[in-house]
């Protein structure tokens, strides 16, 4: 019996191995849950999306100021980018605002002074905007940026060497 639970355990901590605090290598903890910052290969908004989404995540969801000021915090820290998808969109009706994964509307939201303004008309897709001291603005959902994938934090691995 004994043995069988060290294996077990042995065996959910090689799975985790690659995991710290809850969460994948180099994705940051805040509250329940994982977020990595992706910056390095800026995808229009459906890419960004799947992107996430083989990652076992979403785009970010954010329910809260708190979420939103970790958000912001972290992504003014070290080499800011001009934006930052998040997973929210009016792609299936103009001025219709809904999270991707929920298709619920937004209880929280921190849309610059002059945003949402759908310029051009089809400003479909709200990114967190650096010439907008990083509020959210919609934008082009063509336009490729760098994005925030979110997933839940998993319990702390169990520690088997003790
Ligand atoms: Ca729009
Ligand atoms: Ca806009």
């Amino acid at each position: 019996m004994e043995k069988k639970l060290i294996l077990l355990l042995t065996m959910v901590s090689f799975i985790l191995g690659a995991w710290s605090a809850g969460c994948p290598d180099h994705w940051k903890r805040h509250g329940n849950y994982c977020y990595a910052f992706i910056q390095d290969v800026p995808e229009d908004f459906i890419e960004a999306g799947s992107f996430c989404e083989r990652r076992n995540s979403k785009l970010v969801e954010i329910e809260s100021a708190d979420e939103n000021t970790f958000l912001r915090t972290q992504i003014t820290g070290t080499h800011p980018q001009e934006g930052y998808w998040i997973g929210l969109s009016d792609i299936l009706f103009e001025g219709d605002w809904l999270w991707t994964s929920s298709q619920t509307s937004p209880s929280y939201t921190d849309w610059s002074p002059t945003s949402p303004n759908n310029a051009g008309h089809h400003q479909d897709c709200a990114m967190f905007y650096a010439p907008e001291s990083f509020h959210w603005n919609d934008h082009y959902c063509t336009v490729k940026a760098a994005f925030i994938c979110e997933m839940e934090a998993q319990t702390e691995p169990v520690d088997v060497v003790g």
